[in-house]
């Protein structure tokens, strides 16, 4: 095969990917390990449909913010179709959504959420739609417009109390990179007894092999915090004022709620909207991100444990995601990539494998198997390509294009891979993966 002919057969398989794990409206992350609709996955998969089939792309948002809650938040997990034995944990039932008057009823939800990169999304439709699609997608951005503006207002009012300009999680499932070593000194300070919720079964440890899934004892840690946000009916001032013990300024989710805002202000230039609210939004939260979370020592970005007020010093690879929204200056930029450059997370020439690793290989923490302790996930490496690409950086960007290129070709559309040797881990035909690699490939076209 020449190269146009395996971009070609290498498109086709990945659209199978999605073909499979299309719901008639939605797109399930991956049929056995995540069989429902996940907040932060579905705007990358409508990214990858915005490519060659802009029905799908627009379907797949609309139908998560038609579980919006009606206080605006946009739930990490939406259960359209929901049975009682199904196979992921916990499901509707533990959740018990219904403990608050803002959840809708069907379809059923979680109750926390995920980084904010819809509007992010939806600007991306409007630029792929090309001439003829032109005006359907601005319709499609019309109607999204006041729905995404309500997501970012509830975050910014209930997540930054304090008026900072930056907001926080509550729990390492709204950051999207779950188990990573950024929240083990946290969760080393809560006081949960082991197997606390006897009732319990994991079933995230079934389709995919325990050695790449948290550790029992995260587990446990986050269905405690679960509970104490059932057990306060998912009322963000209870839960605050309550001394939540996971409270995290985290740099990731920040990046691309300002990224958003910058989109907003992009959606609402086309829309014939005002742009001066979400332009001066955006501005605050990159001023918040530089002020407080800057790590000079390091030369990236660390998330701050607003609990115990302190830096969390894990060097995570997420600590390079500001580039995304243009948040570093030259010389911050600089210095970063300077770090990104070492052994620590490859992406220097010389270096062999498949960077960008989601945690530093020489750090004590790393694990190259482990989800995200070590891995390198394709939409991290998308991030940072566009990112790098951003300040003129495009050496190191193509070397993040071709990875995402080559992965999936290599170790299947696998979730996450091993950045020594490529080997593809945790979920098998994952959605997000394939969608990002579609974008990818249809770049060059
Ligand atoms: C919990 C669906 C999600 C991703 C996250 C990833 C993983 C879930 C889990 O899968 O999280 O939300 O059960 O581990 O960490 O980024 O959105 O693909």
């Amino acid at each position: 095969m020449n190269a146009s002919q395996e971009t070609t057969a290498l498109l086709q398989s990945a659209r199978e990917v999605l073909d499979e794990n299309w719901k008639d409206g939605f797109t399930v992350p991956a049929q056995n390990q995540y069989p429902y609709q996940w907040s932060w996955d579905s705007a990358f998969i409508a990214a990858g449909y915005a490519r060659y089939d802009r029905e799908r792309a627009q379907r797949e948002l609309r139908s998560l913010f038609s579980a919006q809650w009606a206080d605006g938040r946009v739930p990490h997990i939406v259960f359209h179709n929901a049975t009682p034995d199904a196979s992921y944990f916990p499901g509707p039932e533990f959740w018990q959504t219904e403990r608050n008057p803002f959840a809708p009823l069907s379809p059923r939800t979680s109750g926390i959420v995920q980084p904010p990169n819809h509007a992010t999304a939806v600007l991306h439709i409007v630029r792929c739609a090309g001439e003829e699609g032109e005006k359907a997608a601005l319709a499609f951005a019309g109607e999204m417009f006041p729905k995404l503006r309500a997501w970012h207002d509830w975050l910014y009012r209930e997540r930054d109390p304090r008026g900072e300009g930056v907001v926080y999680i509550i729990h390492p499932w709204e950051s999207g990179q779950d188990n990573s070593p950024l929240w083990d000194p946290v969760l080393a300070r809560m006081d949960v007894p082991p197997a606390h919720f006897s009732g319990f079964r994991r079933r995230d440890t079934r389709a995919v092999a325990p050695e790449e899934r948290p550790l029992d004892s995260d587990y446990d840690r986050y269905i405690f915090l679960v509970d104490f946000f059932r057990q306060r009916g998912y009322d963000e001032r209870k839960i605050f004022g309550d001394g939540c013990p996971f409270l995290v300024q985290d740099v990731l989710f920040n990046t691309l709620l300002c990224r958003a805002e910058q989109d907003m202000a992009e959606l609402a230039r086309l829309l014939g909207e005002n742009p001066a609210p979400f332009e001066a939004r955006a501005r605050r939260t990159a001023d918040a991100v530089n002020r407080k979370l800057w790590d000079g020592d390091r030369g990236y970005y660390a998330d701050y444990d607003l609990a115990s007020e302190k830096p969390i010093p894990m060097p995570a690879l997420a600590g390079f995601s500001p580039l995304f929204a243009r948040i570093p200056g030259e010389e911050r930029a600089e210095t970063m990539l300077r770090r990104l450059l070492t052994p620590s997370f490859g992406l220097g020439a010389e270096q062999k494998g498949y960077p960008a690793s989601s945690y530093d290989r020489e750090a004590p923490e790393y694990s190259p198997r482990r989800y995200w302790r070590g891995p390198t996930w394709i939409q991290m490496n998308w991030l940072l390509m566009h990112g790098l690409r951003a300040y003129g950086r495009n050496d190191q960007a193509e070397r993040l294009r071709r990875t995402i290129a080559e992965l999936p070709a290599k170790g299947g559309f696998r979730e996450y891979f091993n950045p020594e040797t490529g080997e593809g881990h945790g979920a098998h035909r994952f959605s997000w993966t394939a969608a990002l690699l579609i974008d990818v490939l249809h770049e060059q076209l």
